[in-house]
C-alpha cells in the first residue's frame, strides 16, 4: 500500500485511466476543476471552451441548474430502489416521456448505465426476439468496419476499430462486418451527406447470400460513425440497409449513443434521416451526462413478441443493479425538460449551416486533407506525419488545449461536437484556435 504521504491528487499513479496514454498523461496531466455553460475551468485556473461537449454528451451545456437541483432533490428523497421485481415512479415516467420523442413505434424503453451496456442489451434483445418468434437459428450479429459500439464483449465484437479488438483476441463468434463508408476519393470535403456510396449497403445482401438470412439476427450501425472520425452516411445508404433488413427479417439496430438527443439537429438520427430502426441504443445526452445512464428503445412488435407467452415468468433474463437509477432518472427528466423548453434540437438544426460554413473555412489550412460535417458535428482529417500515425492530430489537440479549446482526436481526425448551446461568436473562436494550431504544428 502506498504510504499516506503519497495520497491525494498529486499522486497520479493509482488511477488506471481509460483509453488514455497513462504514462504520457501522468508526465503532463490535464485536469479540469469546474464547468459552466460552454466552458471548463482547469485546475490551473484557465478557461477552456468545450468543443466536444465533454465526450459528445453535454448537449445542453454544463452545470444546468434544473438538472443539478433535480439530482439534489432526488438524492434527499430516495437514494436507490431495487430494479429487479421492484421499481419507483420515475422509471415509468421517464420511459413514457422518451416514448413521446422516440421515432415511430419505438415505444418501449429498457434502462442501462452506459452506451456499452445499451449495445450489449440491444444485441441480446435481438437474439431473444428471434427466439420468441421461433427462430433460434438467427444468431449472427453483423456490425461494420470502423464501427464503435463501446467496450463490452458484444459491442467490441460487432465493432470495427482494429486496436479496440486486437488487444483482447477472444471475441464473440458468429459475427461479420459490412464495409465502412469512408471514400475520400469520391467524397472529400462533402458538406453534409456525401452523394456517393449508397450501394455500399448492398454488401448486406452479399452477407445474406453467404450465411443465409435464417442465421442472421441483426445489423448494428452508427447512423453517423462518430468515434472512428466522423463518417457521415452517403445519401440513400441507411434507407437501403433498411430495405434489405425488411426483405430478410433482420433486426436493424441504430446505435444512437452519439446521434441521439439533438446532435444532428433532430431528436434522433432515425428522424433526421427518415429511416426507422427496430431498436435504438442511446446514453450520453440522455442525462446531459450529469449522471451515467443509457437506454434501449424497441419497436412495439419486438416488445409484444417477448411479452406474448403463456407463463407468468420473467420475459428477459437481463438487467443491471442500476437500471433506472433514481438519480439518473431525475437527471434525465430534467434534461428532457430543458431540451423541450429551449427547443434545443431545432436550435442545433438552425445553427448547423453556420457551423458547416465555419469549419469548411479551414479547408486551405496546412495538413488538412478532408473536412466532413453533419448537424453539430465536424471531422477535420489531417495528412498523417510519415511513419507517425495520429501524432500530428494529437499535437493539434495539445496546442488547442494550451490556447483554451478542448478538442478530441481519433487517429489523424480532429472530431468536434460542441454543446448545442454554442453561440456563433464561440464557433468563430473555436475555428480560429484550430486554424492557428494547424499553422503552428509541424
Ligand atoms: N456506441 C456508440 C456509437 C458510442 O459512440 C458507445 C456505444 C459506448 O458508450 P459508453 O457510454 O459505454 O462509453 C459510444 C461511446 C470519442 C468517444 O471521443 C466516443 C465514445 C465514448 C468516449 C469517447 O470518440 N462513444
Ligand atoms: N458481479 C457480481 C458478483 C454481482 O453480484 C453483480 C450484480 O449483482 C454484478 C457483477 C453485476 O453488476 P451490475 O448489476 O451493477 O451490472
Amino acid at each position: 500500500m502506498a504510504a499516506e504521504t503519497q495520497l491525494g491528487a498529486n499522486n497520479l499513479e493509482a488511477y488506471f485511466m481509460p483509453f488514455t496514454a497513462n504514462r504520457l498523461f501522468k508526465a503532463n496531466p490535464r485536469l479540469l476543476a469546474s464547468a459552466k455553460g460552454m466552458h471548463y475551468t482547469s485546475t490551473d485556473g484557465r478557461r477552456i471552451l468545450d468543443g466536444t461537449a465533454g465526450l459528445w454528451c453535454v448537449n445542453a451545456g454544463h452545470g444546468r441548474r434544473r438538472i443539478v437541483e433535480a439530482i439534489q432533490a432526488q438524492a434527499r428523497e430516495m437514494d436507490y430502489a431495487p430494479s429487479f421485481q421492484m421499481s419507483h415512479p420515475l422509471t415509468f415516467e421517464l420511459a413514457a416521456r422518451l416514448a413521446t420523442i422516440l421515432p415511430g413505434d419505438l415505444d418501449h424503453v429498457f434502462f442501462t448505465n452506459s452506451g456499452s451496456e445499451s449495445v450489449d442489451t440491444a444485441l441480446k434483445i435481438a437474439l431473444a426476439y428471434h427466439r420468441s418468434q421461433g427462430n433460434p437459428g438467427r444468431i449472427k450479429l453483423i456490425g461494420r468496419e470502423r464501427g464503435y459500439h463501446g467496450v463490452g464483449f458484444g459491442g467490441m465484437s460487432v465493432g470495427g476499430i482494429g486496436p479496440n479488438r486486437q488487444q483482447f483476441g477472444n471475441l464473440l463468434g458468429h459475427v461479420d462486418h459490412l464495409p465502412h463508408t469512408h471514400a475520400p476519393d469520391h467524397n472529400a470535403f462533402s458538406r453534409g451527406q456525401p452523394q456517393w456510396g449508397a450501394h455500399l449497403a448492398d454488401a448486406l445482401e452479399d452477407r445474406v447470400a453467404l450465411h443465409g438470412a435464417e442465421t442472421i439476427a441483426c445489423v448494428i450501425v452508427e447512423p453517423m460513425a462518430g468515434s472512428t472520425g466522423v463518417l457521415v452516411p452517403p445519401v440513400g445508404y441507411l434507407r437501403r440497409l433498411r430495405e434489405i433488413c425488411d426483405r430478410h427479417g433482420i433486426v436493424l439496430i441504430f446505435d444512437e449513443v452519439i446521434t441521439g438527443f439533438g446532435r444532428l439537429g433532430a431528436s434522433f438520427a432515425c428522424e433526421h434521416f427518415g429511416v426507422q430502426a427496430d431498436i435504438i441504443t442511446c446514453a450520453k445526452g440522455l442525462t446531459n451526462a450529469a449522471v451515467p445512464m443509457g437506454a434501449v428503445a424497441v419497436r412495439k412488435h419486438i416488445y409484444d413478441s417477448l411479452m406474448d407467452r403463456e407463463d407468468s415468468g420473467i420475459e428477459l433474463f437481463h438487467g443491471y443493479t442500476y437500471s433506472g437509477h433514481p438519480l439518473a432518472c431525475a437527471a434525465a427528466l430534467a434534461t428532457l425538460e430543458i431540451y423541450r423548453e429551449d427547443d434545443l434540437f431545432a436550435r442545433a438544426a438552425e445553427i448547423a449551416p453556420d457551423w458547416e460554413q465555419a469549419v469548411h473555412g479551414l479547408r486551405d489550412h496546412p495538413h488538412v486533407i478532408d473536412i466532413r460535417n453533419i448537424g453539430m458535428v465536424a471531422g477535420i482529417e489531417l495528412e498523417p506525419r510519415p511513419g507517425q500515425p495520429a501524432a500530428r492530430a494529437y499535437d493539434v489537440f495539445l496546442k488547442c488545449y494550451e490556447k483554451g479549446l478542448l478538442t478530441r482526436t481519433t487517429g489523424d481526425v480532429i472530431a468536434l461536437s460542441p454543446p448545442l448551446v454554442i453561440e456563433r461568436s464561440e464557433i468563430d473562436q473555436l475555428v480560429a484556435i484550430i486554424g492557428e494550431s494547424l499553422r503552428e504544428v509541424a
